[in-house]
């Protein structure tokens, strides 16, 4: 199970712990209830495949399903409140958490293992690694090596963000299945209405100090965290800007992205902005 609002780097990375915890021929699913254009490709494209026809469960399969003799895997998030389906966390106690953000007051307490490395991209990164090193009865699909390239293609912005050594080793590992770097891509791929509200956006930023973008997104649509983590990235690309903040309206939420590539933290001024109805998203090179 990853996060609300799903992104590629949660469901990717649910796709290679899928593949692992299959070796153990258990029976395995991969909890989503979020559809989203970023992610919809994605799923669309994994549901093609036989073996995946029922292996992504939605939140009223997922209760059903889930029991205290349970595994339950949280990956690209440790907090209690963000994950997927909450109601998961209160009906077992095997949890293990698989997560690359920095850690947070809300965070799981009484998980069973908890591997959590903020020196990674990416949650898919770290799954690659459990799944180079962890074991060598594995062979990935190709939809699933792609799962993962995507997911750390995504958080770390086409290989420009927090990459490490460690990041490129789990790229070329992945690369070894064939992943097809141009379907990956398509996943991605913006419709023209939606580059153009980005455009927009944009357009109306405002700058402040020379160097912080700052714009909003005023219509209420399911989707505005994806448009304006995208706007937010797109300002960052505006000589010198090196932080950028655009605030959308979810219709239940507030969402704020913030993107930076320079000295400021943005992940902690969303922290102190963060209130119940928030989601936020951040990507930091610092
Ligand atoms: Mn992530």
């Amino acid at each position: 199970m990853g996060h609300q609002n799903a992104d590629i780097d949660s469901v990717g990375s649910s796709i290679g712990l899928y593949r692992f915890a299959k070796m153990l021929k258990e029976d395995v699913h991969i909890v989503n209830n979020t559809k989203s254009m970023a992610i919809n490709g994605f799923i669309d494209t994994i549901k093609e495949q036989e073996e995946y026809k029922d292996v992504i469960i939605d939140k009223s399969q997922a209760i059903s399903k889930t029991n205290s003799e349970t595994l339950l895997i949280i990956t690209d998030t440790h907090k209690k409140t963000f994950v997927e389906v909450p109601e998961l966390l209160d009906k077992t106690e095997n949890i293990v958490i698989i997560d690359h953000h920095r850690k947070s007051a809300d965070f799981i307490e009484n998980a069973t293992l908890t591997f959590h490395e903020t020196y990674a991209s990416s949650a898919s990164e770290l799954v690659t690694e459990i799944i180079e090193y962890g074991t060598n009865d594995i062979e990935l699909k190709q939809i699933e090596a792609e799962g993962l390239y995507a997911g750390i293609m995504i958080d770390t912005k086409n290989f420009t963000f927090k990459t490490g050594v460690r990041t490129f080793e789990a790229a070329a590992y992945l690369r070894k299945y064939g992943v097809d770097i141009i379907r990956v891509k398509k996943w991605f791929q913006s419709d023209l209405d939606s580059y153009n509200l980005i455009a927009d956006i944009v357009k109306k930023a405002e700058i402040i100090n020379d160097s912080i973008g700052i714009s909003e997104y005023e219509e209420k649509d399911k989707n505005a965290n994806l448009i304006c983590a995208k706007a937010a990235d797109e300002l960052l690309t505006i000589n010198n800007i090196t932080a950028s903040f655009v605030i959308g309206n979810l219709g239940d939420k507030i969402c704020i992205s913030g993107r930076s590539i320079g000295d400021i933290n943005v992940q902690i001024i969303l922290e102190k902005l963060r209130r119940r109805r928030t989601y936020y998203s951040c990507r930091s090179s610092a």
